[in-house]
């Protein structure tokens, strides 16, 4: 069978991390594209010889031309402008907009069968227009912001209490800001949901308190630490596992941002839920109960996601 076929639209920091992350575990070949000349062609080439020490038959190609993504299984899309010390990711809007709309429109043309992982900044809104953009089923496109920041609750969990992250459950809902929802009563250590943790000595309330608030904050400390740029190991780890679901119908539930009809009393919208993604994309979205304090935390974090895309109709009224 043929071997599947991974297009990375931006060949930048992730980009490049990607295709690497792809190549070592020979999920596909993989062509990356950027509109920069020669950056996706000589990362395409630095990976494809590491590929003689890594000992995995793929193809890498790097390009300039949307007609060589054609056919692609996935499509993971980082192009666009990352964040500076003292950014927002709202900063990003006006630049990233206009990006995806070149790129939804590559995908529509040339990819029009792929599962779509949208990362670029801000998350929500990007993803929302990717959509519309390119097209494309909503259950084919999502983005990629939960399982990082989950990931970063897990490790700063993981951190602190000393068990294994392996053995560490973390959920961040909400949308891809500093308000997202870190989800203390579903996420657990050795199996004990947080509340019952800090009741077992696993750590303090006020250890918990930081860590909420570090998760929050963990993009940013990341951009303040870096200067240049913002996260790239762990997002495109991330958006790996989101790939590897869907190309090998795992069926893992993870948080995505995903297109809500109705579910957590919402529509219309792309916002981060745990979602199960298998071989026809997003499967099922699971509903986590929520209290009233979680409820007013979701919905702060939505109402941010409704501006940004409202300030995305503001600048492009064609959506
Ligand atoms: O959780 C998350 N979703 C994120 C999102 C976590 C970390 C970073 N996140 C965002 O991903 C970040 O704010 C940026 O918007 C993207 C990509 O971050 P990266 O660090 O990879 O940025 P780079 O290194 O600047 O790479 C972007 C590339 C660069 O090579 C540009 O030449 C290219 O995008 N680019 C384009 N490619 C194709 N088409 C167009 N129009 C284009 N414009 C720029």
């Amino acid at each position: 069978m043929a071997r599947a076929k991974i297009a990375l639209i931006g060949a930048g920091m992730i980009g490049g991390t990607l295709a690497h992350v792809a190549a070592r575990e020979a999920l596909g070949d993989v062509i990356l594209f950027d509109i920069a000349e020669g950056t996706p062609q000589g990362k395409a080439l630095d990976i494809a010889e590491a590929s003689a020490v890594f000992g995995q038959d793929v193809a890498l190609k790097g390009a300039n031309d949307y007609a060589d993504i054609s056919g692609a299984d996935v499509c993971i899309v980082t192009a666009g402008v990352p964040r500076k010390p003292g950014m927002s990711r709202d900063d990003l809007i006006g630049i990233n907009l206009k990006v995806m709309k070149a790129v939804g429109e590559g995908i529509k043309q040339h990819a029009p069968n792929a599962f779509v992982i949208c990362i670029t900044n801000p998350l929500d809104a990007m993803v929302w227009a990717l959509q519309k953009f390119s097209g494309l089923p909503k259950e084919k496109v999502i983005g990629m912001a939960g399982v990082l920041d989950s990931a970063r609750f897990a490790y700063f969990l993981a951190e602190k209490t000393g068990v294994s992250v392996q053995d560490i459950h973390a959920w961040t809902l909400g949308g891809h800001g500093d308000d997202m929802v870190p989800m203390v009563r579903h996420s657990t250590v050795g199996g004990l949901p947080l509340p019952d943790a800090v009741a077992a000595g696993f750590l303090s309330q006020a250890d918990l308190d930081a860590i909420v608030e570090r998760t929050r904050k963990g993009g940013g400390e990341i951009v303040a630490l870096l200067k240049t740029g913002s996260a790239f190991y762990a997002p495109a780890e991330s958006a790996i596992a989101m790939a590897k679901s869907y190309l090998l119908d795992q069926k893992r539930v993870l948080p995505c941002a995903v297109w809500l009809s109705g579910e957590y009393g919402l529509s219309d919208l792309y916002v981060g839920v745990p979602a199960m993604i298998g071989a026809n994309g997003v499967e099922k979205i699971v509903e986590f109960t929520t209290n009233d304090d979680e409820k007013a935390m979701f919905a702060k974090s939505v109402a941010s996601v409704q501006g940004l895309i409202q300030a995305c109709k503001d600048i492009e009224p064609s959506l």
